[in-house]
């Protein structure tokens, strides 16, 4: 086998976000692109000599071509295994299930998760280490650093690998080994919950409807939901990954998962109802004409775990992003357990789960996960709702709604400002920063701010600091307004906007979550000036 060595020179913008490196796919077409970070992975991590790698994506645009020049620089760097996931297909935590359960070093996954794909939309490409999770910012950093001084990378001069059919194929020291992408995932599943259990109620004519949005997770839906749980074949919406997800945003919010919204919203709704994004990694749960928002549906899981089997002996702890709401706080805080507030992106979570200090983690943003595996989990999150639906035998509304007369409600929304001019919304957030002084004390209608700050996170097990990661402004009552700039778009800046108010009177409860939050929504316009920085009147999407 002979190795090319390639001349390149560097790129300036291979930085990965929250999320690995994510950019127009017309960007990773340009020529030495994607092997140059590639390269910057494998310098990074390496030497890699003798290692295993776990290698699939979620099947949009340009997967196919990605996957033969990782296999083949793969080769070049002396990989001892390869385990790429049929059709080069693996959802994101099926990629952790698998780096954890094969003992590999780690991963690569392409994916924009919820960013559109196709010619014109994006792509994606994340590392993983060998706990399943994200690389931590430490590496990433590093990678970054690498591609800013590349000057050649290595590839081996051979044909494309036969990534259709199961089994063994051996390149000079290197097993490529192609898996089932979905029997490890689905054996792990049937290991934390009750199936036996959620067999009898789809046989008892329970209704559930999973919109999988053209994306990865419809063969995992499909397995799981119909071959091993007896659900009818219309459970299925959306299911066959397609690599334009059907020129759809597979992002599972009310906006976007609107077949399902519909679905859920007619007179003769299903009893649940559930959506995954591009990568499989979130969900959306809806009951009949009810949306469940995901930091309630974190604290829910919480308080509920001890139902499903893999969480009968209870849960250690919780951690949940900083712009998710503190209802899962106040589920830790009766279970007598701690509750961590990480910075967004669920890399920080990962120290915490190691160290066995959280059982479940949550963000705002459709995620929920645990520490089966070290990334959030769509499939996982629809499943432990149908065991708990199971067990309670209640509707999801009456779940929902009784957890709140329990805990109270922590009104909940985020809204979102989509492709920005970049330096006004830079300028939007310094202008609040300027206000930091004058801000605690001062009175807006009904609320008093407390505090106001730049979330910065040090990490309680390795001491690492993560500045920056998004501002801050408490108010006397527990409410809070949240302003981040994402680190996943890929044109101009989005703003996002999170509000957030207690409720504890239940005849109060019910209320709309817009109608509630009016006067904070105001407060947050008042304080930032949205309309004069972005030039909307309207968030582009509400959650
Ligand atoms: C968004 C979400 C964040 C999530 C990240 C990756 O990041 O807010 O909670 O972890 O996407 O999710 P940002 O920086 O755009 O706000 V996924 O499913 O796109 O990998
Ligand atoms: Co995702």
């Amino acid at each position: 086998m002979n190795i090319s060595h390639v001349k390149t020179t560097d790129f300036t913008d291979q930085k990965p976000g929250t999320s690995g490196l994510r950019k127009a796919v017309s960007v990773f077409q340009q020529a030495h692109y994607l092997e140059n970070f590639v390269q910057a992975i494998f310098s990074t991590i390496g030497p890699v000599t003798g290692q295993t790698l776990i290698l699939g994506g979620d099947g949009r645009f340009y997967n196919r071509e990605a996957i033969q020049i990782i296999i083949k620089m793969a080769c070049a760097s002396k990989y001892s295994r390869i385990l790429v996931g049929q059709g080069g297909l693996l959802s994101t935590p099926a990629a952790s299930c698998v780096i954890r359960k094969h003992q590999a070093n780690g991963g690569i996954i392409l994916s924009a998760s919820h960013n559109p794909g196709g010619p014109n939309g994006d792509f994606g490409i994340k590392y993983n280490i060998n706990n399943g999770g994200p690389a931590p910012e430490q590496i990433t950093n590093a990678m970054y650093t690498y591609s800013k001084n590349i000057s050649s990378y290595n590839i081996a001069d051979i044909p494309d690998i036969d990534i259709d059919t199961l089994g063994n194929q051996r390149i000079g020291h290197t097993d490529i080994i192609t898996i089932d992408p979905v029997a490890d995932y689905a054996e792990q599943m049937s290991q934390l919950f009750d199936f036996e259990k959620i067999r009898k109620l789809f046989a008892g004519g329970f209704r559930l409807c999973f919109d999988a949005m053209h994306a990865i997770n419809g063969p995992y839906a499909k397995e799981i939901f119909i071959d091993q749980l007896g659900a009818p074949a219309e459970t299925l919406m959306n299911c066959t990954p397609l690599p334009d997800f059907g020129q759809g945003h597979p992002d599972p919010n009310l906006t976007y998962a609107a077949d399902l919204v519909k679905v859920m919203n007619a007179a003769d709704a299903p009893d649940f109802g559930a959506a995954s994004d591009g990568d499989g990694d979130r969900n959306m749960v809806l009951g009949q004409n009810f949306f469940v928002t995901p930091s309630d549906s974190l604290a829910i899981l919480a308080a509920n775990a001890t139902l499903a089997p893999g969480y009968a002996d209870g849960i250690k702890g919780i951690a949940r992003s900083m712009p998710t709401s503190q209802a899962a706080d106040r589920v830790a805080a009766a279970l007598g357990i701690p509750c961590f507030e990480t910075p967004t992106g669920w890399k920080f979570f990962g120290n915490l789960l190691d160290a066995d200090k959280v059982t479940l983690c949550g963000e705002e943003s459709f995620g929920t996960g645990s520490n089966h595996i070290r990334e959030k989990d769509g499939l996982w999150a629809v499943l432990f709702w149908l065991n708990i639906l199971a067990e309670r035998q209640e509707s999801v509304e009456q779940i929902v709604t009784s957890h709140w007369q329990q805990y109270g409600r922590n009104v909940y929304s985020r809204h979102d400002y989509e492709e920005v001019e970049s330096d006004s919304a830079e300028r939007l957030m310094s202008n609040i920063k300027k206000q930091f002084d004058t801000l605690p004390g001062q009175r807006f209608g009904h609320y008093t701010i407390a505090f106001s700050d730049d979330f910065a996170y040090t990490d309680p097990i390795d001491n690492s600091i993560s500045r920056q990661q998004g501002i801050r402004i408490g108010f006397t009552d527990g409410s809070r307004i949240v302003f981040r700039l994402s680190g996943t778009g890929t044109k101009g800046a989005t703003l996002r906007v999170y509000l957030e108010q207690f409720e504890d009177q239940a005849e109060k409860q019910q209320q709309d979550a817009q109608a509630a939050l009016s006067e904070l929504i105001q407060i947050a316009e008042q304080l930032a000036e949205i309309k004069k920085h972005t030039g909307r009147d309207q968030p582009t999407v509400i959650t």
